[in-house]
């Protein structure tokens, strides 16, 4: 089975949630669209747990784009950007990580992917965070520097994807910027689907699930 979720933001009791509903076994995979770490309590936790589990597939997300950032050119403005983002309670976690760990952390971040393709019983999909990074096109978009950042900041609006055949799967963007449903649910329009589900905002937020081999849903359970 192939699963995917997005923007845990630290919430692992949210991330075990999910995990003991899912039953993730050794053949399965999941994929997680990015932003791991920040805002909530675990994200380093998180990723040294990720990075180890083989069946995981970590995207990058802004927030892992920030942190990366941070702690490579550890300027004012890099770190002013990701505590603004949430990122202090992360790079607190980190500084007490060992030399091995954080140097294990530092090359998981630098290796990981900005998009992902894959077809599950019969049906293309692309994985991004944010959108797809060979949409960006340097000098049209000015605030962006790079493909990356493009590809893990850039915002998607509905029907901005027109591809019929494969579906593009997508964080970053809490769905209810798409839809006013409470508790936060997955979006879905045409080809397009939005699966941060806002799980750091509170009670409104929840860990959402995706199960690709039969559009199986799995939400994080109540309040955690
Ligand atoms: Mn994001």
């Amino acid at each position: 089975m192939v699963y995917v979720m997005a923007d845990i933001h630290g919430m692992q009791d949210y991330f075990d949630d999910v995990l003991e509903q899912i039953q993730l076994r050794e053949e399965d995979t999941l994929y997680i669209l990015g932003d791991v770490v920040d805002r909530g309590p675990d994200g380093i936790p998180l990723l040294l747990r990720i990075l180890r589990m083989e069946n995981v597939k970590l995207l990058l997300g802004n927030h892992e784009h920030m942190m990366l950032q941070a702690l490579e050119h550890p300027t004012h403005q890099h770190l002013r950007l990701w505590y603004h983002n949430g990122g202090e309670c992360t790079h607190e976690d980190f500084l007490r990580c060992s030399p091995a760990e954080q140097a294990a952390l530092l090359d998981f971040l630098r290796g990981l992917p900005l998009n992902l393709s894959l077809t599950v019983a019969g049906r293309a999909y692309l994985l991004v965070h944010g959108a797809p990074a060979d949409w960006y096109e340097p000098g049209r978009r000015s605030h962006f520097r790079s493909q990356a950042e493009f590809a893990v900041w850039e915002r998607l609006q509905p029907g901005s994807w027109r591809e019929e055949h494969r579906t593009l799967l997508f964080g970053h963007t809490p769905t209810r910027f798409y839809q006013h449903v409470y508790p936060l649910e997955i979006w879905r329009w045409k080809t397009m689907v939005g699966l941060d589900c806002g799980c750091a905002m509170g009670r409104r937020g929840r860990l959402a699930c995706l199960r690709l081999d039969d559009q199986a849903v799995f939400y994080s359970r109540g309040q955690l």
